[in-house]
């Protein structure tokens, strides 16, 4: 079984990810983990705290001379922010005091239920780790996954397809022209004329003081068929993979396939007629409505997944709220913040889904090494094809 943990602080001195169960002899680079990073980085929209972070992995175990060992891969980002930081979320007891405790709960974010669970007179001591910046961690752990993934001809691509109600038309584009358009835009858009209307958008509600969230799509391509299992709730791929997208900060809803959309359509308009290539020895679809999964399985169909992202809750617009110790209503509002992050919220998607196929990958072909879950695969690929 694949495994992760992370830790860290927004602005603590920086964030750790542990991947457990890797499998030994995969190529490890970190020049590719970092790629990774600085395609979260980017996007129309961030705020000042992405001009000081400059966010780059160090690989502290698990990995030697370029391969994975079969330990722990041990991940470290240091925050460049720390040092502005140094006594305020010291670990040292005589800090304490140095900087002001926060007592006002931002509307939407995790400061008052936080800070009542755990019995705290600081709502800083919920924040930092509430913080977004905690995704910068996973999508590391999310690139190691794609280089397994890799090994077996499956990649993971986003693109965004709406941000605050400007959404693009669905073209029917080629899955490598979505990667390029995507990975040349700013704002991750196939579509250059909606991209200005959704930079406009953004302009517009960073001079309200007020942000934008939106949707994103992930595709998986090439997945063999048969991760995941029918016969129990905890084994379904698709509920694990939405669960996976769910835990991404701000996410609010998860589309798989033509999602919601299916509950308004007959039957024969929803499920996806079944076809066999004689010459490539293989099943398939000609519509994809189901997006990749039946019966808590991948169908060998791509996997298509959409995550809604709430507006971010950090607002220069002041909104009502309460004081957590006076009771007394304020308006909460902020210096420094995002408007929109839903470019990088599709980066982090890619990463949590990386995990999850990975691990599903492992479940079904064995996971000690990289040759051992090759034999296991191509031996399952050639009684696949034989049927
Ligand atoms: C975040 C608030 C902002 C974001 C941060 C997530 O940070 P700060 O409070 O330091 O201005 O920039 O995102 C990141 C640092 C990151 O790397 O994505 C929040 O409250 O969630």
């Amino acid at each position: 079984m694949l495994r992760y943990l992370t830790a860290g602080e927004s602005h603590g001195q920086g964030l750790i990810g542990i991947l457990d169960g890797f499998p030994a002899g995969v190529k490890i680079l970190v020049e590719y983990i970092n790629k990774n990073l600085v395609r979260r980085q980017v996007g129309y929209g961030r705020g000042s705290r992405m001009l000081i972070e400059n966010d780059k992995a160090e690989i502290l175990s698990g990995v030697r001379w370029g391969r994975s060992l079969g330990s722990p891969i041990c991940l470290l980002i240091k925050n460049r922010d720390w040092h502005n930081w140094e006594k305020g979320l010291s670990a040292l007891p005589e800090h304490e005091g140095s900087i002001s405790s926060v007592t006002r709960p931002r509307p939407g974010h995790a400061d008052l239920a936080g800070l009542i669970k755990y019995g705290h007179n600081d709502i800083r001591n919920i924040l930092e780790r509430a913080s977004a910046r905690e995704t910068a961690i996973r999508v590391g752990i999310g690139a190691v996954c794609k280089l397994l993934l890799k090994e077996f001809n499956i990649e993971i691509i986003s693109h965004v397809i709406e941000i605050g109600g400007v959404g693009i038309n669905r073209m029917r584009l080629k899955l490598d022209e979505i990667h390029t358009k995507a990975e040349a835009s700013v704002l991750r858009c196939v579509d250059k004329s909606i991209e200005k209307k959704m930079i406009k958008r953004i302009d517009s509600a960073k001079r309200e003081g007020d942000s934008l969230g939106g949707v994103f799509e992930i595709i998986v391509t090439n997945p063999p068929i048969g991760l995941g299992s029918h016969t129990q709730w905890d084994r379904k791929i698709n509920a694990r993979l939405s669960n996976a997208i769910m835990s991404i900060q701000a996410i609010k809803g998860v589309e798989i396939g033509v999602g919601f959309e299916a509950a308004r359509r007959f039957g024969s308009d929803v499920h996806d007629e079944i076809f066999y290539d004689k010459r490539d020895k293989r099943f398939y679809r000609k519509t994809n409505n189901s997006g990749g999964f039946e019966g808590g399985m991948t169908n060998g169909e791509d996997i298509i997944i959409r995550a809604a992202m709430k507006p971010i809750p950090t607002l220069m617009k002041p909104l009502n709220s309460v004081d957590a110790f006076t009771k007394k209503p304020f308006k909460a509002s902020v210096e420094r913040s995002d408007v929109c992050a839903v470019p990088a919220a599709g980066v982090v998607g890619e990463a949590v889904v990386a995990f999850e196929i990975a691990n599903a990958m492992i479940e079904k072909f064995g996971g000690d090494s990289l040759s051992e879950m090759k034999r296991n695969y191509n031996g399952y690929m050639k009684y696949v094809r034989g049927i």
